[in-house]
C-alpha cells in the first residue's frame, strides 16, 4: 500500500515515551522468543503477588485438550494491586473523577476514599452471606459505585457479572439465571441526556423469575420512587455506613475467576466470557500503560460504559492497577450540546482520551464548530475502540480534535481477549488511518484462508487468528466449557479464532475488515443475528426471520430484518412498529431494527439453510455482485427480494 498515508511518530512523543520504535522491536522479539522469561519479568514489575508462581504458562490450543493457565500456583488480590499498594505513595491522589450527566455535577474520589468504600461494601456483602466464588450481578449506570461494586467483589473473591444498564429486564433475567447470581447491585434510576431510566423497576421485573437472588443492593442515584421488597432490598448508603472500613483482601489463586461478562456470538444466547485474576490484571495494567503511554499524574478518560469490557479493563482495572486518575462519565456526547466531550476534556484537563468511532462519526456530522469552541490543549493521546474506524473519521479525529498533535491508537481487541491485541504504541508506531497496525507484546496473529484454514504469508487477507495465548485471554464460557472450545478453537485447529477478518499490508500492518461471522457491530455494540431473530419470531404473526447488517453512516452497521409473516397475516406498518419494539423490549435499546423487509420467502439452499451471503448483499444494495445463486432451492426468490429492497 505505497499510496497509503503514513503519519510518523512525533519526535517529542517518542523522546519521552515508555516505548519507542527500537524498544518495541526488542521487547516484541523477546516476548515471542522467550515468552516465559518476558511475562515472568513483567508480572513481577506490574503486579504485587502474595505468593510467586510455579510456572508462567501451561497451555494447549488443541480442541481435545484445551487449557490455558498463567502463573499457576501464584496468589494475589486484584484490589490490593488497585488500591492498598498505592495508599502510601498516592493515598490523596484522585483515583476516579466522576463527571455527571448534568455538567454541574461531579465528584473526585481519592485512592484512600475508594479503598475505604470498597472495604465497607465488601463487608456489607459478606454480611449478606457472599463468599469467595459466589456470583454478584451489577446492573448500574455510570456512577462511581459501579467501580466500588466491582472492586468490593474482587476484594472478597466474589465473581462479578456486570449487565449493561441499557439492557432490558429480560436480558438481565437471562444473565442472572445463567451465572447463578445471588446478589444484584442496582440503582433507583439512571440518568442519561437528562432522561431518567427506572433501573430498579427493570431489576424487580427480572428478579420475579430469579428465585436465587436473596439480596438487592440499591444505590440512590436520583431519589426517584422505588418499590421495596422487605428482607431482600437494602440501600447502598445505609449498608456501607453500617459496615466496618477494614476488610482484608482475600488471597486468590492466579487462575481463580475475577469476572463474567456476557457477549454475543453467532449462535444461540449470549455467552458468559470468564476472565481470571492474575493474567488478566497483568495484561490490563501493561496494555493500559504502554498503549496509551500513560505517564504518572496524567488524567485519563475512557468514554465506554463499565457494562462493556472496555469499561472493565480501561476504566477500572488497568488504570487503577497503574495508580492512574481515571475519569468516569455518566452522560452522552451530545448533551447538553455537541461540545460536551471537549468541555469535559477542558474542565478536567484530560491528557488521554479513548472513545469509539461511532461517537466520532456522529460528532463529525455536527461540524468543527462545537469542537473549536474548546481548547483541548491538555490532550496528548487519542484512542479508538469498538469497530473499524473509517479513514475519514480517523482524519477528522486527528486533524480537528487532536490538532495534528496527538497520535491515535486504534486498538483492536474483544471481550474475549481481555485487553488490546493489535494496536499502535504512541511513541513507537507510524500511523495509517484505518489500520490497527501491529501486535502487542506476546501476541502472534496470523491470517488463514477462511475456506480451508491454509495460512496466508506476507501481504494478504483472511480470517484473523491468534496462534498462542496471552495472559488476558478468556479461560472458558461460564458453565459451558465445550462452547468455549467449539466457538473459538474448532474452525481453525490449533488457533484462537477471533471471528474477524483482516488484511495485512506489505509493511506487516493489520487492517481489521470486521466480523466474518453472524455477529453485528451496531455503534460498537455486539449483537448476534440469532438473538434478534429469536426475538422477532416470538411474535405470533411472524413465521420466519433472517437478520443481517448493512452499512450505516453513523452506527457502522444497521440492522436489516427480512421477515416472513404467518400465512393470512396482513404485513402492515403497524406490525413493523410492533416488531421493532418487541426486539427492543427483549434485548434493550441498543437493538433497534432499522429496516424490515417483508419477505414471503427467504433464499434457501436445498438443505434448507438460509443463504445470508445473498441477504447481506441485497441489504447493502450491492445487487450486481450477488455471486452464485445456482444452489438455491428456488432462485426466483432473489429477484423478489431485490425488487422490494429498502436500502437504495
Ligand atoms: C473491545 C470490544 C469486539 C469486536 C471485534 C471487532 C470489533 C473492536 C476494533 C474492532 C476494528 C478496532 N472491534 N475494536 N474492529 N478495529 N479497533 O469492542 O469488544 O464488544 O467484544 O467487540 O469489535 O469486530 O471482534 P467487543
Amino acid at each position: 500500500m505505497s499510496e497509503q498515508k503514513v503519519y510518523p511518530v512525533p519526535a517529542n512523543i517518542a523522546a519521552n515515551a515508555h516505548v519507542d520504535a527500537a524498544t518495541y522491536e526488542a521487547m516484541y522479539r523477546r516476548s515471542v522468543d522467550d515468552p516465559e522469561g518476558f511475562w515472568g519479568e513483567y508480572a513481577e514489575q506490574f503486579v504485587s503477588w502474595f505468593k510467586p508462581w510455579d510456572s508462567v504458562l501451561n497451555y494447549s490450543y488443541q480442541a481435545d485438550d484445551l487449557h490455558i493457565e498463567w502463573f499457576k500456583g501464584a496468589t494475589l488480590n486484584v484490589t490490593y494491586n488497585c488500591l492498598d499498594r498505592h495508599l502510601e505513595t498516592r493515598g490523596d491522589q484522585v483515583a476516579i473523577i466522576w463527571e455527571g450527566d448534568d455538567p454541574n455535577e461531579d465528584r473526585s474520589i481519592t485512592y484512600r476514599a475508594l479503598h475505604d468504600e470498597v472495604c465497607r461494601l465488601a463487608n456489607a456483602l459478606k454480611a449478606r452471606g457472599v463468599e469467595k466464588g459466589d456470583r454478584v450481578c451489577i446492573y448500574l449506570p455510570m456512577v462511581p459505585e459501579a467501580a466500588v461494586a466491582m472492586l468490593a467483589c474482587a476484594r472478597i473473591g466474589a465473581v462479578h457479572s456486570i449487565v449493561f444498564g441499557g439492557f432490558s429486564s429480560d436480558s438481565l433475567r437471562d444473565r442472572v439465571l445463567d451465572s447463578e447470581c445471588k446478589v444484584v447491585i442496582t440503582s433507583d434510576e439512571s440518568v442519561r441526556g437528562g432522561r431518567h431510566i427506572p433501573l430498579k423497576r427493570n431489576a424487580d421485573t427480572a428478579l420475579q423469575e430469579c428465585p436465587n437472588v436473596d439480596t438487592v443492593v440499591v444505590v440512590s442515584r436520583t431519589g426517584g420512587a422505588v418499590e421495596w421488597v422487605e428482607g431482600r432490598d437494602i440501600w447502598y448508603h445505609e449498608a456501607i455506613a453500617a459496615a466496618d472500613a477494614t476488610c482484608e483482601p482475600v488471597e486468590m489463586d492466579a487462575e481463580d475467576p475475577l469476572f463474567i461478562l456476557y457477549t454475543s456470538g453467532s449462535t444461540g444466547k449470549p455467552k458468559g466470557v470468564l476472565h481470571t485474576t492474575g493474567g488478566y490484571l497483568l495484561y490490563a495494567a501493561m496494555t493500559h500503560k504502554y498503549t496509551f503511554d500513560y505517564q504518572d499524574g496524567e488524567v485519563y478518560w475512557c468514554t465506554a460504559d463499565v457494562g462493556w469490557v472496555t469499561g472493565h479493563t480501561y476504566i477500572v482495572y488497568g488504570p487503577l492497577a497503574n495508580g492512574a486518575t481515571s475519569l468516569m462519565f455518566e452522560g452522552i456526547p451530545n448533551y447538553p450540546d455537541m461540545s460536551r466531550f471537549w468541555q469535559v476534556v477542558d474542565k478536567h484537563q484530560v491528557n488521554i482520551f479513548y472513545t469509539a468511532p461511532t461517537a466520532i462519526r456522529s460528532l463529525m456530522r455536527a461540524g468543527e464548530e462545537p469542537v473549536k469552541q474548546t481548547s483541548r490543549k491538555s490532550l496528548r493521546i487519542l484512542g479508538s475502540v469498538g469497530e473499524p474506524i473509517n479513514p475519514e473519521a480517523w482524519e477528522w479525529y486527528y486533524h480537528v480534535v487532536g490538532e495534528e498533535r496527538c497520535p491515535i491508537v486504534d486498538t483492536w481487541w474483544q471481550t474475549e481477549t481481555g485487553g488490546h491485541l493489535i494496536t499502535p504504541l504512541p511513541g513507537a508506531t507510524a500511523l495509517k488511518p484505518g489500520s490497527a497496525t501491529r501486535p502487542f507484546f506476546g501476541v502472534v496473529p496470523a491470517l488463514v484462508d477462511p475456506a480451508d484454514g491454509t495460512p496466508i504469508e506476507g501481504a494478504g487477507e483472511g480470517a484473523l487468528v491468534i496462534t498462542r495465548p496471552w495472559p488476558g485471554q478468556m479461560r472458558t464460557v461460564y458453565g459451558d466449557h465445550q462452547r468455549f472450545i467449539d466457538t473459538y478453537f474448532k474452525q481453525y485447529p490449533g488457533y484462537y479464532f477471533s471471528g474477524d477478518g483482516a488484511r495485512r499490508d506489505a509493511d506487516g500492518d493489520y487492517w481489521i475488515t470486521g466480523r466474518i461471522d453472524d455477529v453485528l457491530n451496531v455503534s460498537g455494540h455486539r449483537l448476534g443475528t440469532a438473538e434478534i431473530e429469536s426475538a422477532l419470531v416470538l411474535h405470533p404473526h411472524v413465521a420466519e426471520a433472517a437478520v443481517v447488517g448493512y452499512p450505516h453512516d453513523v452506527k457502522g452497521q444497521g440492522i436489516y430484518a427480512y421477515v416472513t409473516p404467518m400465512a393470512g397475516v396482513e404485513p402492515t406498518d403497524a406490525l413493523k412498529k410492533e416488531l421493532v419494539s418487541l426486539v427492543r423490549g427483549e434485548i434493550g435499546p441498543i437493538a433497534i431494527v432499522d429496516l424490515i423487509q417483508w419477505s414471503p420467502s427467504l433464499p434457501k439452499t436445498r438443505s434448507g439453510k438460509i443463504m445470508r451471503r445473498i441477504l447481506r448483499k441485497i441489504a447493502a444494495n450491492e445487487i450486481d455482485s450477488l455471486g452464485d445463486t445456482s444452489t438455491l432451492a428456488d432462485p426466483t426468490v432473489v429477484n423478489e427480494l431485490i425488487d422490494g429492497r429498502l436500502n437504495r
